[in-house]
This record gives structure tokens, sequence and C-alpha cells, in this order.
């Protein structure tokens, strides 16, 4: 799974990407990385594991990852032309979903580069780039549909045609921003607008950057207006990246101790690895042994031997079944041996649909 960070140059976009990723650069004044695509892999912070950790003592741990990429893309080019082309479409196409970064925060010695902060129009100015590459993305595909009409007969024209038809409507829909006909798409159309890989339509989860005094405040962000994410699914997490990125440098324990005096949350790092996970509807499974406690991702509900795959393409291929029990069902007896004495560990089908937090040994013949 590949998370795109995007928003305005100063918004802390960079700040947020290394607090996630634990790339220890110091951290810069202004965001003279421009021009550069980073990527980083986040490590899904999971209580379960430790607690397992505790009771098999494994060599090692392995948390589940994310990657998160960096993008300096709607940085100011200096002149009103659209930012998104290139690679930088390219690497945005690749993602699954978006973290958004929107500056709430004051800070005159980093200047805005529209001014003034502003969140709401910051939201708007990100979403005018996404769909006014979504257009051009559209765009071609119409050149080439009117190429495929000029070729194609029977069937295959009539399918053209359709196509031809959704792809004016979808135009038409984005320009005034009002892409409802989205709500009612039929499994061609659904099909259509996969090919697409808009931008617009990803998953997309806002943070709200704040300083330490508007914590407390109540800002004001409006989501509303992107008929998109009503679809795709939308979230919001707010903190303060800056801070968040000096707790990062503190030892665990001092961590907890600032976390707590300044009556913080969860820190930059959990929060939007779970809001990530949500909006993806994706969670973990775990396998356990004294070899490695380990967490994998799966797509909630994933059948059981596609979740297989994830280990080893071979448990996946010679799938006898699946060993299991919640993680919670395990925690209550402490040990394997007992939950199975207790009738917990249940045998399950290829077709098992996985939860998160459960604990799985495959058992599987190559
Ligand atoms: N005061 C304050 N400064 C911040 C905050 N988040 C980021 N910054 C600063 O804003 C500047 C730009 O941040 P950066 O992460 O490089 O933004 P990017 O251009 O979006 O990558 C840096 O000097 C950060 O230290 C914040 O929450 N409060
Ligand atoms: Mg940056």
């Amino acid at each position: 799974m590949q998370i795109g960070l995007v928003g305005l140059s100063s918004s802390g976009k960079t700040t947020i990407f290394k607090c996630l990723t634990g790339i220890n650069q110091t951290l810069k004044k202004t965001g003279l990385d421009r021009g550069k695509v980073e990527v980083g892999v986040a490590k899904v912070e999971d209580p379960r594991l430790d607690q397992l950790a505790k009771i098999y003592q494994p060599k090692k741990i392995v948390p589940a990852e994310i990657t998160y990429f960096d993008i300096p893309i709607l940085d100011p080019t200096g002149n009103n032309q659209l930012a998104i082309s290139g690679q930088y479409l390219n690497q945005l196409q690749l993602a699954d979903a978006f973290v958004q970064v929107i500056r709430a925060f004051e800070d005159p010695s980093i200047p805005h580069p529209e001014g003034v902060v502003n969140p709401n129009r910051d939201i708007e100015i990100i979403r005018a780039e996404l769909v006014l590459s979504d257009l051009l993305i559209l765009e071609k595909r119409s050149d080439k549909v009117k190429e495929l009409l000029k070729s194609s007969k029977g069937a295959e024209r009539e399918r053209v045609m359709k196509e031809q038809v959704f792809l004016e409507n979808l135009k038409e829909g984005l320009e005034n921003e009002t892409p409802h006909m989205m709500k009612s798409l039929n499994s061609e159309e659904t099909r259509f607008i996969a090919n697409y890989n808009l931008l617009a339509a990803k998953p997309i989860i806002t943070v709200v950057n704040v300083d330490d005094g508007q914590l407390e405040d109540n800002i004001e962000i409006d989501l509303t207006k992107n008929h998109f994410q009503e679809l795709a699914g939308h979230s919001c997490v707010i903190f303060n990246a800056k801070l968040e990125a000096e707790l990062m440098q503190m030892s665990q324990t001092e961590q907890q101790e600032f976390r707590e005096t300044l009556g913080l949350g969860h820190s930059c790092l959990h929060q939007l690895t779970k809001a990530t996970l949500d909006i993806m509807d994706m969670g973990t499974f775990l396998t356990v042994g004294s070899d490695e406690v380990r967490a994998w991702l799966i797509k909630n509900n994933q059948s059981a031997v596609s979740a297989a795959r994830k280990i080893h393409s071979d448990i996946e291929r010679g799938f006898i079944r699946a060993e299991v029990i919640g993680y919670d069902d395990f925690m209550s007896h402490g040990s394997m041996t007992t939950a199975r004495k207790q009738g917990l560990v249940r045998s399950e089908g290829k077709s098992y649909p996985v939860k998160d937090g459960d604990i799985i040994n495959y058992l599987f013949n190559v």
C-alpha cells in the first residue's frame, strides 16, 4: 500500500513524512527540498505485537509497514500553470490514497505561498489541482476513445460509444464540480472509472497542521464540497507536526512524559497509520512463533487463501487450512495449548474472511 502526502509548500509535509518514516535528517527551515519525491516506510504501531512477544520471546518482532511518499507537487511554480504533470502525475497515480496536509499554524518566519493562512482555501486549491489533472487524464482518454471508435465494430463499438458518453458526462461533472452521477455508477462505468485512475477519486485523509495554542481551538474545516470524497472516503486528523517531530527525537519514556504533561493524544505516526488503515478498510493478521511475531497487512475480510500470499505464494498454492484464533481469545488464555484445549482455535477453509487481530497458523503442502 502506498500513500502520497500532498499539500501546498510549507504546510508541513516533509515534517510529517519524517515523523512517519523516521528518516532522521535535520528539519529544514523552509521547503528547499523542492522537486524531489521521497519514499519511506512507516511501521504500524501495534501493542498486540508487544504482548505476543512477551509470551513467545521471538528472535524478531516485525510490524506491518505502510509506504508513504512525500511529493512536493503543489510547491509554487511561480507561474500559474498546472503543477501536476509528468513524473509527479505518475507518482500520484501510484498512490492508493492521499494524505493532504493543510496548514493552520501561523508563523511569520515561514511564509505561506498564498500570503495568508487559510485552511479552507488550501483545501480548495488542492482539490482544484487534482480535478484539473483528472480533466487532462479524461481528455487523453477521450482522444483514445475517438480513435477506437474508428476501428471497432459490433459489441465492441457499442461499448466504446457508451464509454464516450460516460467520459463526456464525467468531464462535465468535474468541470462544474458536481460529479454527482458518481453515486449511481453501473458495473461497466465502475470499470471505466477504475481504469482512469483519477486522483480526485482516491480516498483522502486531511491533516490539519496546527500550532500549540490552536490544539483546543475549533478550526472549522469544510470537507463537504468534495463530492468525490463522499464516495472514496475521507477522514480528518489534527496535530502539531513540528511538535510531533520534536517529540520523535526523544526517548520513548521522555516522549511519554511530554505527551502526558502537554495533554497530547497519540503520536502523529499512530494517528496517521490508523487513519490510513481505516480509510483503506485494512487491518492486520498476526503470526506467532519463537522465530518471529509478525503483523501482516490485509484488506479486512480478505479470504484466508489470498491473505496467505502475503507470507508466501507457496502457502497460497498449497493451502490446506488455516488455524485461527482471535487475539483477545488468545490473550485470555495466554497459551496456544490451553486455547486449543478450550476449542478456541478454529479450523478455517480457503474462503474464511480474515479479521483484524486474527492469529493464523497456515497448514499447507507444497
Ligand atoms: N510553527 C509551526 N511550524 C511548523 C509546523 N509544521 C511544520 N512547521 C515548519 O514549517 C516549515 C515547513 O515545513 P515542511 O515540513 O518542510 O513543509 P513542506 O514544504 O510542506 O514539506 C518547517 O520550518 C517546519 O519546521 C507547525 O505545526 N507549527
Ligand atoms: Mg517538503
